[in-house]
């Protein structure tokens, strides 16, 4: 049996991963290649399953934790998806406010699986804005200052690292986060990226290839700051059912959920880290995402999302107190029913994420 090609894409919260993971996984099926994917989070209920099985694909995923510390159930997830998709390519995505994954996920494989799997380089997404924050002290950043530790470490430990969301800057901002990385991180490879238009994907995947094998660099983790960092983000992860008296369209109660989100967290002065909901209604679903409170949320739709029930997932990723975090989702429901849905939450959690405790660390590269 030919060795199966692993592509892991690692980078910071809302940096575009699931997005990127979807068109990666379109263009191999494109090619006729069999795909799996596997989502990875710190609790149960992912708005990124959602969204990659409702576009057609045999998704896995490690919800206790991230990769690093749940190292076998991730062997045991990849070893799902190959009894059900028996995939010629596995696509995954490690928690978003994951960093040592070259050490700790990267190298366990190479040592243990290097006849199982073609082990792809680390590519690390970046938002530009959230990129420049992390780089130039002179830019006022939104995100706590040990949150931004794990950013620039996700940074160091790249094989590649990817400006995503290109279509969001001019070429002259591009021009000068190139050169800061470059400054920075001499010895990495840079690409540009729009993971949602697709421009770029195709040359990421040839330089993947171009690259070799993953993995190429580890670097010094100071584990007490990465388990502040971590912390300082409140995470909730819930899933509501949804009743209405009439067969209606969820767009409008989605886009009320998250206008009330983002009101909470500009009123708490907090800025989002990713704030997601999946919706699914009828034979349609319908996604919603903010990645910083200076935005404004964006919905995507497909098919139609429209009947009398509906069954949501709400991911919130934010630099709260964990309480307070499900008080504001709680407000973010009453709001968006507005009397007229009945919802149930089914499961709500809402905690800060527990100190990382790797299965494997590797302190030299394979
Ligand atoms: N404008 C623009 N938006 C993008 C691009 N790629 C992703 N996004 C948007 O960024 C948001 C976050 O994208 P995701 O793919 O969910 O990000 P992620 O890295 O998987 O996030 P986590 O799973 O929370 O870590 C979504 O609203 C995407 O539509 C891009 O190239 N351009
Ligand atoms: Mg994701």
């Amino acid at each position: 049996m030919s060795a199966i090609r692993m592509i892991l894409v690692g980078g910071f919260l809302g940096a575009g991963k699931t997005t990127l993971i979807a068109r990666a996984a379109e263009h191999f099926a494109e090619q006729g290649l069999r795909v799996g994917l596997i989502t990875n989070d710190q609790a149960p209920n992912l708005a990124d399953t959602g969204l990659l099985q409702q576009a057609g694909f045999g998704v896995d995923e490690v919800s206790g934790g991230c990769f690093c510390c749940h190292f076998d159930e991730l062997v045991e997830a990849w070893d799902r998806v190959i009894e059900r998709e028996d995939p010629q390519v596995i696509i995954g995505e490690p928690v978003g406010s994951c960093t040592d994954v070259s050490a700790t996920v990267f190298q366990p494989i190479k040592k243990d699986f290097a006849d199982k799997f073609d082990l792809a380089p680390l590519s690390v997404l970046c938002d530009p804005r959230r990129l420049a924050e992390a780089l130039d002290p002179a830019i006022s950043a939104t995100l706590p200052v040990n949150v931004l530790y794990i950013y620039l470490k996700q940074l160091e430990e790249a094989d590649l690292i990817v400006i995503n969301k290109v279509d969001l800057i001019s070429p002259d901002d591009q021009v000068t986060l190139r050169a800061a990385l470059t400054q920075r991180f001499p010895e990495t490879p840079v690409l540009s990226m729009s993971a949602l238009r697709g421009d770029g994907v195709e040359s990421w995947l040839k330089e993947l290839e171009r690259l070799g094998r993953g993995g190429g660099r580890i670097t010094e983790v100071d584990y007490d700051v990465y388990a502040e960092g971590e912390a300082a983000l409140g995470w909730l992860n819930a899933s509501v059912e949804l009743r209405a008296a009439d067969a209606r369209d969820w767009q409008p109660f989605a886009a009320r959920l998250m206008d009330s989100l983002v009101a909470g967290c500009r009123e708490r002065q907090a800025e989002v880290a990713h704030m997601k909901i999946h919706l699914t209604a009828g034979a349609g679903s319908l996604g919603a995402n903010l990645t910083s409170c200076r935005d404004e949320p964006r919905l995507q739709t497909r098919g139609e999302p429209k009947g009398p029930e509906a069954h949501l997932v709400i991911n919130a990723r934010c630099p709260l107190d964990p309480e307070d975090l499900r008080h504001m989702v709680e407000q973010g429901l009453r709001d968006a029913a507005g009397g007229e849905v009945d919802y149930r939450v089914t499961t709500l959690e809402s905690f800060r994420p527990a100190r990382p405790e790797p299965t494997h660390r590797y302190g030299e590269v394979v």
